[in-house]
């Protein structure tokens, strides 16, 4: 592994005792029974997988301000736990009808649709419960700026109506403005969002936090274009391995319209645009350099 890698892992194994905690330690009612099978499902469809990027954004951004520490942490975890939520509504029969998830069976696979659709809700919310918890930081001013992102980045305006929006487009395909549009709400506001998190947490600077923002964009975009590079670029094999409606249909993307050789010059611009954002922070940014070029190069 090189050093990225090692530190990408690194990272993620400090993020995972977290997510432990926090899906063990359900806000409870008194002595109310716990609900036992929504707990197990929240905990398939989180722990043990993911390559956890969202939370690696989120604690190298805040470390470029000094701060390293278990509010991070746990904002990290929030953000991941929503994006988890997001995998597993997305993987239901009435979305991409999808059998198996970071290897294994999905949510409602093994558990049931109504227990996925349940276990995605109450994701969601445990995340908005986590930002908004005087342990995660103790400034008020603080959480309600993450609250506020996390829900500009994820609702209607963000990743929920984005994904309205792409499914959408297999009915009445936009053009590139729209296909641009859409992908920046459905997958790039949440990434965004993570970078911007780690700015807020660590006291940013209005200048610092704008190009962080910068960054966050052009690498949420190259994460999806590169995304869509891999499903075009797929052998026939590693297509029959997919199982989901994604296999089957023509999406909007930029490499429908673009081709592959002109999107893998697209994808080389966007790569180059985060680290040209990151130009402030000269070699304290480095990791986050390499960030952006490993989600351009990775194979999934
Ligand atoms: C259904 C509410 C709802 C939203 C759906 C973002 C999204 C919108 C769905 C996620 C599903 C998906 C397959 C999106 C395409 C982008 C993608 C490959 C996401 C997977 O993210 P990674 O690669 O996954 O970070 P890991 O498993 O590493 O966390």
């Amino acid at each position: 592994m090189d050093a990225f890698t090692d530190r990408l892992v690194a990272r993620a194994a400090a993020i995972e005792p977290v997510l432990e905690g926090l899906l063990d330690d359900l806000p409870a009612f008194g002595e109310l029974e716990r609900p036992l099978r929504l707990m197990a499902a929240m905990r398939h469809a989180v722990l043990g997988g993911g390559k956890r990027l969202r939370p690696f954004l989120v604690v190298e951004a805040a470390a470029l301000f000094g701060r390293e520490d278990e509010g991070v942490l746990r904002a990290a975890a929030a953000i991941e736990l929503l994006h988890c939520y997001s995998l597993v509504h997305d993987d239901l029969p009435a979305m991409d009808d999808d059998d198996l998830r970071r290897g294994r069976p999905t949510v409602h696979k093994a558990y049931d649709e109504a227990t996925a659709i349940l276990a995605g809700d109450a994701l969601l919310t445990l995340a908005f419960d986590v930002l908004a918890d005087p342990a995660t930081d103790a400034d008020p001013a603080v959480r309600a700026a993450l609250v506020l992102g996390l829900a500009r980045a994820s609702g209607p305006g963000g990743m929920v109506g984005g994904q309205m929006l792409d499914l959408e487009a297999e009915s009445v395909p936009p053009a590139e403005a729209g296909v641009r549009t859409l992908q920046a709400m459905k997958t790039g506001a949440l990434l965004r969002f993570s970078v911007e998190a780690g700015a807020i947490l660590g006291g940013a600077p209005a200048e610092a936090r704008r190009a962080l923002l910068h960054y966050g964009a052009a690498t949420g975009a190259a994460f999806q274009l590169a995304d869509d590079l891999l499903d075009a670029t797929a052998t026939a094999a590693e297509t029959g391995k997919r199982t989901g409606k994604d296999a089957a249909r023509g999406k909007a993307t930029l490499v429908a319209l673009h081709g592959v050789e002109r999107s893998r010059r697209m994808l080389v611009a966007l790569v180059a645009q985060a680290e040209a954002a990151l130009a402030p922070f000269g070699p304290a940014a480095d990791t986050l350099r390499q960030a952006a070029r490993f989600v351009a190069d990775r194979r999934r």
